[in-house]
C-alpha cells in the first residue's frame, strides 16, 4: 500500500505555527481524526488530525518546529482496517478522507460545562482553514493543546485552576489527572461533621467586570480569608434554621444603667452583651443539646459540661471570635470584664490563639449598630448562634391592664443546626431566654 504525505492544512490567518507536542511516533495506528501534532500560534492552539486511519510511518516533524501550510508533518500507510473510534465519531462515521481535505474545529474552552460541537469535516480537494481558539485573556492564562483541553472538559476541570508544568506553564495531562487526584483528596465540606452525601457547587462565572464601568482590586485580609472559608464551610455543612423572637428588656436596661456607675468604679462598661452571654448560659444550662457538638462520625452527640461563650467582634480587618471562658463561674461585672479586655485585644490584634477558642456556644451583637433582625451563620462545629439586633420601645399589650404599654424590646434571632436541634427547641430556647432576660430576678439568680 502507497504511503501519503500529510501536509499542514489551511490554519487560517497564521502564516507560521509552532509546533508544541507531537501526539504519534512511527508505527502506531491511528483513526480518521485523531490528532498528530498540537501548533500554536500567538494567539490559538489546534490539532492538526489524521485525514484517514493509517500506520504512521515518518514523523517530519518535532517540538519547537515552525511549521506553515502545506508543510509535510507526517507520511502515513493508510489502512482501511483502522477505522474512527466510536466516541469521536459525529453522526455517521465519514468516510476516509485525502490529507488536505480534512479540517478539525477546536471549540474554545467553555466557562462551563457544554457540548463538544460536531467536528467539521469537508470532502473537497481544497484545504480548508483549521478553526481556531477565541482569544480571550482567560485563554491566554491557561495554555494547553486541544486534546488537554478536551480531556480537562470531559472531567469537568476548569483549568484556570490548574498549574501548568510544561515549557512557558503550559498545561499537561498529567498537570489535569494531579489537578483531580488533589481536589479528591482535600477534605470536603459536606462531609465534616456527619458524614452525608455528596454537595457539588456550580463554579462562580469569571467575569471581566472592566467591560461594564471602572474597577479596584483590593486583596482581602488574612482574617476576612480565613472566616470566609470557615462561615462558606459552616453554611453548607450545617442545615441552619433561624427561630425569631423578642424579649422585654425594660426593667434589665433599667437595672443596667443603675449598675453604670458601680461598674465603671471598677473600670468596667457593662454592657447588655453580658447580661445576654449570663442569659443564654442559663438557657443551654436548660437545654443541653444547645451545649453540644456532633462527633466527627455524625454517630454521637457530645454535651459539654462547660459553658464558654464565644461573641462575634467587628474589627478593622474582619470578623473574629473570642471566648469568655467559664462563665457558669462569673458575675455579670466579670463577663463584662473579660468583653471589654477581648474586644480590646482583638482590635489591637493581640489575641492568643487560646482566647478563640473552646467555645459552645456563641452570640453576634448587632445591637449597637442596628438592624432589626439578621440570620447569624452557625460557629460549627458549635450547634446554636445566637443574634441580637438593636432593641427599640414596641407597644405590647398587657393583659392585665387591658391596655398597650410602651415596652423596650430586644430582637433575638436563634440559627441552629437542624440535625441537632428540633424547630420545637429552638423556639423553647428562645422563649427560655426571653423569660429571662424580662425578669432580672431570675438571671441573676
Ligand atoms: N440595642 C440597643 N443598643 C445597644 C444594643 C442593643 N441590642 N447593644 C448595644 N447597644 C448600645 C450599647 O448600650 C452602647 O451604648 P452606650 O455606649 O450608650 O452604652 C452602644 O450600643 C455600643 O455598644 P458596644 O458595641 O460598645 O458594646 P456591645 O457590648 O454591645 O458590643 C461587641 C461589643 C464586641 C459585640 C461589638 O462592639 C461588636 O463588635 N459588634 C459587632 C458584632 C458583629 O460584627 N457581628 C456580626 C457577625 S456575623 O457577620
Amino acid at each position: 500500500m502507497s504511503v501519503k504525505d500529510i501536509l499542514v492544512p489551511d490554519i487560517g490567518d497564521f502564516d507560521s505555527v509552532e509546533v508544541i507536542d507531537v501526539l504519534v511516533s512511527p508505527g502506531d495506528t491511528v483513526a480518521v481524526d485523531d490528532s498528530l501534532v498540537t501548533v500554536e500560534s500567538d494567539k490559538a492552539s489546534m490539532d492538526i488530525p489524521a485525514p484517514e486511519a493509517g500506520v504512521i510511518k515518518e514523523v517530519k516533524v518535532k517540538v519547537g518546529d515552525k511549521i506553515a501550510e502545506g508543510h509535510l508533518i507526517i507520511t502515513l500507510e493508510p489502512s482501511t482496517a483502522v477505522t474512527a473510534k466510536p466516541q469521536e465519531t459525529a453522526a455517521p462515521a465519514p468516510a476516509p478522507t485525502p490529507a488536505k481535505e480534512i479540517a478539525k474545529v477546536e471549540a474554545p474552552e467553555p466557562s462551563r460545562p457544554a457540548p463538544e460541537p460536531p467536528k467539521q469535516v469537508q470532502p473537497t480537494n481544497k484545504p480548508v482553514p483549521v478553526g481556531a481558539h477565541v482569544d480571550t485573556n482567560r485563554e491566554k492564562k491557561s495554555h494547553a493543546s486541544p486534546s488537554v483541553r478536551k480531556f480537562a472538559r470531559e472531567l469537568g476541570v476548569d483549568l484556570k485552576f490548574v498549574q501548568g508544568s510544561g515549557p512557558k506553564n503550559r498545561i499537561l495531562t498529567t498537570d489535569v489527572q494531579n489537578y483531580v487526584k488533589e481536589e479528591l483528596t482535600k477534605p470536603r465540606a459536606d462531609n465534616m461533621g456527619a458524614g452525608i452525601g455528596a454537595f457539588a457547587t456550580l463554579a462562580m462565572p469569571v467575569i471581566d467586570f472592566t467591560k461594564f464601568g471602572e474597577i479596584e482590586t483590593k486583596p482581602l485580609s488574612r482574617i476576612k480569608k480565613l472566616s470566609g472559608s470557615n462561615l462558606h464551610r459552616n453554611w453548607v455543612t450545617a442545615p441552619h434554621v433561624t427561630q425569631f423572637d423578642e424579649a422585654d428588656i425594660t426593667d434589665l436596661e433599667d437595672f443596667r444603667k443603675s449598675m453604670k456607675s458601680e461598674a465603671e468604679k471598677r473600670g468596667v462598661k457593662l454592657t447588655m452583651l453580658a447580661f445576654l452571654i449570663k442569659a443564654s448560659v442559663n438557657a443551654l444550662k436548660a437545654y443541653p443539646t444547645f451545649n453540644a457538638s456532633l462527633s466527627p462520625d455524625g454517630d454521637n452527640l457530645i454535651l459539654k459540661n462547660y459553658y464558654n461563650i464565644g461573641f462575634a467582634c467587628d474589627t478593622p480587618d474582619g470578623l473574629v471570635v473570642p471566648v469568655v471562658k467559664d462563665v457558669q463561674r462569673k458575675d455579670v461585672l466579670d463577663i463584662a470584664a473579660d468583653l471589654m479586655d477581648l474586644s480590646s485585644k482583638a482590635r489591637e490584634r493581640k489575641l492568643k490563639v487560646e482566647e478563640m477558642q473552646g467555645g459552645c456556644f456563641t452570640i453576634s451583637s448587632l445591637g449597637g449598630i442596628g438592624g432589626t433582625m439578621f440570620t447569624p451563620i452557625i460557629n460549627c462545629p458549635e450547634v446554636a448562634i445566637l443574634g441580637v439586633s438593636r432593641s427599640s420601645m414596641k407597644p405590647i399589650y398587657n393583659e392585665e391592664s387591658d391596655d398597650f404599654e410602651a415596652r423596650l424590646m430586644l430582637p433575638l434571632s436563634l440559627s441552629y443546626d437542624h440535625r441537632v436541634i428540633d424547630g420545637a427547641d429552638g423556639a423553647r430556647f428562645t422563649s427560655h431566654l426571653r423569660m429571662m432576660l424580662s425578669d432580672v430576678r431570675r438571671l441573676l439568680l
